[in-house]
């Protein structure tokens, strides 16, 4: 169909007065320096200095160890400065995801810190935030930047180098199996950040390597119970298989799970590599099931305040705040176990 493009405006200002009666957030939402939907509260909006803010956090699941310490962390935080937390849990469902942040938009929330289930599905409802002139700070996955910017449509993003995890496991799977592997890739959910990039990291080191063959890539969910159900059927496929990637922990610890079943030995005939350094994969290392776990810092409360700080006392910020993380192996895994989740 032919558009007109004399009538675009019009739609635009038809849409956007709809969005100020939908969000009734135009004359001044929680954040006082609001003033319209139209930007001129600034882009990203500002945030007004407060001695306690009013934090919406939107967590994308809670059915892993890691998104449970990610949420403890962001919780004791806002109980420590005695800020107000309005928490919600989108168990895994983008859409459910998009209307608890409308529901923050409406509650008049400061500033929302988002965990974006996967890279597109959350974008609406950031440029809903912004549109209400609530400002946005993404933590631990990112949005699709051709659709939504840092520095303008949102704050920042604070997260892991997802890219860089990814290398470091190729890197560690690459020198302890002499260059020689069969891989079977156990990915995380389809389009989140972490799991596009650790795939990224991982299969471009692997091809340094012309010893290294990718046998099979599959989404595995970031979940414990789908990795080993994945890894049974790929194993059905592939029995050559001699090592796993996963993108968690938890689809490792699943994997391991279903190579036991399948009368494999994890550890000696297969080598697993993982992401997180969640309690159990230090535990599977320190048992020799697990060869590797990239550190994948979910502790989130400290950085996120402080960088909520930052931006009301108009510090400029980067595009990017990058989580240094560590890795685990059998040499400080038992050292670590102490402050594991
Ligand atoms: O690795 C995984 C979780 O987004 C960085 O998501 C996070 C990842 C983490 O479900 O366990």
């Amino acid at each position: 169909m032919k558009h007109n493009k004399s009538i675009r405006p019009g739609i635009s200002m038809v849409l956007g007065m709809l969005l100020c009666v939908v969000l009734a957030a135009c004359g001044g939402g929680g954040n006082t320096s609001g003033t319209n939907a139209s930007g001129s509260c600034g882009s990203p909006p500002k945030l007004v200095k407060k001695d306690h803010y009013k934090v919406g956090f939107s967590q994308n699941a809670s059915n892993n160890p890691w998104r449970l310490a990610e949420t403890a962390s962001i919780k004791a935080q806002a109980q420590k400065r005695g800020d107000t937390l309005v928490y919600a849990d989108a168990a895994n469902s983008g859409d459910k995801q998009v209307s608890d942040v409308q529901s923050m938009i409406a509650q008049k929330v400061d500033v929302i810190l988002l965990a974006p289930i996967t890279e597109k599905a959350l974008v609406p409802a950031v440029l809903q935030a912004r549109a209400a002139c609530i400002p946005v700070i993404l933590i631990d996955r990112d949005v699709d930047h051709t659709l939504a910017q840092p520095n303008k449509d949102y704050v920042t993003f604070i997260g892991s180098d997802f890219v860089q995890q990814g290398k470091r496991a190729a890197d560690w799977l690459i020198q302890n199996t002499g260059g020689k592997a069969k891989i079977i890739e156990l990915e995380g959910t389809t389009g989140a950040s972490p799991a596009i990039n650790r795939k990224k990291g991982f299969d471009d080191e692997i091809k340094t390597a012309p010893g290294m063959v990718l046998l099979a890539s599959q989404d595995g969910d970031f979940n414990r119970d789908t990795g080993r159900k994945v890894m049974a059927t790929l194993l059905q496929a592939h029995p050559d298989v001699t090592a796993v990637y996963a993108h968690n922990d938890e689809m490792a610890i699943g994997a391991i799970a279903a190579l036991k079943a399948a009368g494999r030995h994890p550890g000696k005939d297969v080598i697993v590599v993982s992401i997180d350094g969640e309690r159990d994969a230090l535990n599977a290392i320190i048992n020799g099931e697990e060869g590797t776990s990239v550190q994948s810092s979910p502790f989130f409360g400290p950085v996120s305040f402080q960088t909520i700080d930052q931006y009301a006392n108009g510090t400029k910020l980067p595009d990017w705040i990058v989580v240094q993380d560590m890795q685990f192996t059998k040499a400080n895994a038992q050292a670590n176990l102490a402050n594991s989740f």
